[in-house]
């Protein structure tokens, strides 16, 4: 295999590999394969559907092949890494499996990252190349890589969907004359296929890396646990460079089923409700916050819903309220999904009663998941007590991309990924969330690692010292508030958010409260008590409501 330490990433040690070999769970498939596998079984079935647009298995796969050959004209090959930065366009698909023909890495930016973590993925991972997309949502994609181009010596391409201005546009690359250009053989399935991010509670975002026969398996078993089928219709409506809408069983899924994938532009219920009626929608993917929008929603709204069979809630804990309420309201399936882009991911099964489904986060999708529940001290606690959720698999990292330092704390020496979530195990196998270790904020599904934001809040010259914790909120379950000593009597929290704002940091990763402090509270041992500072922001909450 060609894939080494040396490129950046972490394999499994070659016994265990072998074993998900014989056992069939690595199957030596490309994902770009997987798709011309089912355009070969499923030609003029719709694959996609994007606004006015509709795809059969044959033009999508085509589209690939067309793109893979302009990408290449273009200078990439093998292994090199190309930031792809997509709303919930066909191009993400497109692009990404000629990407994946290539053997070329995406780098999976969502569309909410700004020019700090831009520059941050380009310098980590040397791109040479980024695609995105002109405008969205109101921001001028363009404008920003103008700005982080300095940054980023090893970016020789900025490819863009739309206008694209003085840089290289994707028609012309999807309209290249590459008549003669053949393309390189297929990468080996177990080469490193992509890298997506991770939520992280360290200083800068990581990078996973996964390879086409561990993502693949994912894909396969996941979509044997929902069912699918050639006739089921995925809405995404979640970012599509996510892990959960992405394979879980996602978009990729319900390729693999043959069914059809319908994007949403947002997921609010105006967009996502005439889709689903339009399309016969049979399932989707939610976080909370939008699973709590849509029940309301729905007991307003005229469309008819009744195509919707599951609804997939994940990515951040759903309460046994929440859950309750959605077969009466939406008349579907509930399925609650516990992943992390890392590997694991749990779900709750067709068969379990409600209170497992109300109540748990699912268990382990696959009979090879190595599950761990551990003490501070590394030792299993007793079944259904709370503890460290440690994990290992056919489909979970052995390391983060290019992160040896960082790769010795959040795995354990025998390959154990460190979930950071606290968990119970039932005898069932399902667990439950109970809480968090690791310092990071999930806010309504997105993830903001503490250390990340108190640096980009310390680079103020006002700032002395920054920590950043939950408070809780009744619509997203938590928000960020950043607690600050401040050097200036006179700065004001506008002052502090304008100033990351100016910086180029995702809006979801903003506080949505700053409180100026005069000291930090200290534990034992002298570190910030977070504890403490959450009690405190809870507490103030909590009074001025009441
Ligand atoms: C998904 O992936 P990530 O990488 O954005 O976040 C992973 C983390 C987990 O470690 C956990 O802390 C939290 O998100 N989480 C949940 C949860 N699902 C994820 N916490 C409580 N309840 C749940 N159901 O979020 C993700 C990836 C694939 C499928 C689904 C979600």
């Amino acid at each position: 295999m060609r894939s080494t330490h040396a490129q950046g990433w972490v394999p499994w040690p070659d016994d265990l590999a072998q074993q998900y070999r014989r056992a069939g769970y690595w199957r030596g498939e490309t994902l770009e394969q997987m798709l011309a596998a089912s355009a070969r079984k499923h030609p003029d079935r719709i694959a996609l559907v994007c606004g006015q647009r509709r795809l059969t298995y044959l033009q999508l796969h085509q589209q690939v092949l067309t793109a893979a050959a302009g990408l290449q004209q273009r200078g990439i090959g093998h292994q090199d890494r190309v930031v792809l930065q997509l709303p919930n366009i066909a191009e993400f698909f497109i692009a990404s499996f000629a990407l994946f023909r290539l053997g070329a890495i995406p780098v999976f930016a969502l569309p909410a990252h700004r020019a700090t973590e831009l520059t941050h993925f380009c310098q980590l991972t040397d791109a040479i190349a980024c695609i995105i997309v002109d405008r969205d949502n109101g921001f001028d994609y363009r404008a920003m890589v103008r700005n982080l181009l300095p940054q980023a010596p090893a970016l020789q391409d900025v490819i863009v969907v739309g206008e694209a201005e003085e840089f290289t546009s994707w028609d012309g690359i999807i309209n290249a004359d590459t008549g003669s250009t053949e393309l390189p053989p297929s990468p080996e399935a177990g080469e490193v296929a992509f890298l997506q991010l991770s939520g992280g509670s360290t200083g800068l975002p990581k990078l996973i890396p996964r390879t086409h026969d561990d993502y693949l398996y994912s894909v396969r078993t996941s979509a044997e646990i929902c069912e699918l089928a050639p006739a089921s219709v995925y809405l995404c409506a979640l970012p599509v460079a996510h892990n959960f809408p992405l394979s879980s069983p996602g978009t990729l899924g319900t390729f693999y089923a043959g069914g059809c994938v319908v994007l949403a532009r947002r997921p609010a219920p105006d967009d996502c409700f005439p889709l689903i009626e339009r399309e016969g929608v049979t399932l989707t993917a939610l976080v909370p916050p939008l699973a709590m929008l849509w029940l309301d929603a729905a007991r307003k709204r005229r469309e008819d819903l009744s195509s919707l069979q599951l609804l997939q809630v994940g990515g951040a804990r759903f309460s046994a309220e929440a859950a309750a309420r959605v077969k009466p309201i939406l008349r579907c399936r509930l399925q609650q999904v516990f992943g992390m882009a890392e590997g694991l991911v749990n779900y709750t099964r067709p068969e379990d009663d409600d209170n497992l489904l109300h109540h748990t986060q699912g268990r382990p999708m696959s009979e090879a998941d190595e599950i761990r529940v551990v003490d501070d001290e590394d030792r299993p606690v007793r079944c259904g007590e709370p503890g460290h959720l440690l994990t290992r698999g056919p489909y979970t990292i052995r390391g983060y991309y290019r992160a040896r330092e960082h790769n010795l704390r959040a795995f354990t020496a025998d390959g154990f990924y460190r979930t950071g979530d606290i968990v119970r195990q039932l005898p069932s196998g399902h667990l439950m969330v109970e809480g968090r270790a690791k310092d990071q904020i999930n806010r309504g599904g997105d993830k903001i690692a503490a250390e990340e934001v108190e640096n980009y809040l310390l680079a103020h010259p006002a700032v002395h010292d920054a920590a950043l914790v939950a408070m809780p909120d009744a619509y997203l379950g938590e928000k960020a508030c950043a607690f600050i000593i401040s050097r200036d009597p006179s700065l004001r929290p506008i002052e502090l958010l304008r100033f990351l704002q100016r910086r180029g940091v995702a809006q979801y990763k903003i506080p949505d409260r700053i409180e100026l402090i005069d000291a930090f509270p200290k534990t034992s041992v002298g570190k910030v008590n977070k504890r403490a500072l959450r009690e405190r922001i809870t507490e103030k909450l909590a009074t001025a409501l009441s």
